[in-house]
């Protein structure tokens, strides 16, 4: 049967690279979003989609006889925290009407990106295990930690083929990160390229788990295409890269431009930073389907500066 392809939040950073990507792969993927597109994405099908009105995406499943759904839209760590309610209503009602839509019209598959912001202070810091303690103290990290509880049900109870990812801090150039705490790693490459210097909103000695975008895409689409059968979690995989500080990045990228500064002013994201894991074990996602990243601190940074100076025409 015929694949059909539907991702919400599809402007968003992981959005707006993982519509490209499975476009190379299936010949209908629609790109939905609340902001009309820009960039490559103008070129395929795109709709304005709400996530939080049943009965659009409902009759948008059915027009396109949609077969599996990347569900992408959300509200990141930064601006749940200054937008509670809101965060809640789009992570929690956008998704419960996603898990219902799919049950209802037969949708085979359906991607959840959950996050390392489902653990919280009393989690171990130093390779988070895969089962542990969960305490997140973000409405972004509660909601996404109920999304897990309400996917897994779905799984259970009604049969979803959902599946999920515990995406650590995203670094890309092709569109900014928006609203999340671990943006530092991408806005310092742009800052960097244009200006040799950048004032960073986290202390220098911040360790947090990231990922290089273009690994993120190839787990993503490497979980979802896996046999259903080598699955064994349907909350969300630990799923990670490259662990570093802002200091480390920094020293990496003085490497290709030494006169590069960094000044350090934390800010309310700090604590939040604070409150997530260092590193995550991902052992349970190699041996289930076989993940494993290719970039470390040293091949990102180059591609990223490579590509930043593209984009800025130098
Ligand atoms: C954020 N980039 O900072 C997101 C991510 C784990 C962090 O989910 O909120």
């Amino acid at each position: 049967m015929e694949e059909t392809v539907l991702v919400t939040g599809a402007g968003g950073q992981i959005g707006s690279e993982l519509v490209l990507a499975l476009r190379k792969t299936y010949k209908q993927v629609i790109a939905t979003d609340l902001k009309e597109p820009s960039g490559e994405m103008k070129e395929g099908e795109f709709m304005r989609l709400d996530v939080l009105y049943k009965n659009g995406l409902m009759d948008c499943v059915k027009r396109f006889k949609v077969t599996q759904i990347y569900h992408l839209a959300a509200i990141l760590s930064a601006t749940g925290e200054k937008n509670p309610e809101l965060a809640w209503r789009i992570n929690m009602k956008g998704l419960r009407n996603i898990l219902d839509v799919c049950t209802e019209a037969g949708v085979k598959k359906l991607f959840f990106p959950s996050t390392m912001a489902v653990f919280g202070p009393t989690t171990p810091k130093v390779n988070t295990p895969q089962y542990t303690v969960m305490e997140p103290n973000t409405i972004y990290g509660i909601s996404k930690q109920a999304g897990e509880r309400w996917c897994d049900w779905y799984f259970q109870k009604k049969g979803l083929d959902v599946r999920s990812l515990r995406y650590p801090g995203l670094i890309s150039y092709k569109t900014k990160a928006g609203g999340g705490t671990t943006d530092y790693a991408v806005d310092i490459f742009f800052e960097a390229v244009a200006n040799k210097k950048y004032e960073c909103f986290l202390k220098e000695d911040t360790i947090l788990p990231m990922m290089y975008m273009p690994d993120a895409i190839r787990g993503t689409i490497a979980l979802m295409e896996a046999p259903a059968e080598k699955i064994t979690v349907r909350s969300g995989y630990n799923f990670s890269g490259i662990s570093f500080s802002p200091k480390q990045l920094a020293e990496e990228i003085k490497k290709t431009i030494p006169e590069f500064t960094i000044t350090y002013k934390p800010d309310f994201r700090q604590p939040i930073a604070d409150s997530w894991p260092q590193s995550m074990d991902d052992s349970v996602a190699q041996h289930d389907w076989g993940w494993k990243p290719q970039y470390d601190l040293a091949k990102m940074s180059k591609d990223m500066l490579e590509n930043v100076a593209k984009k800025n025409g130098l």
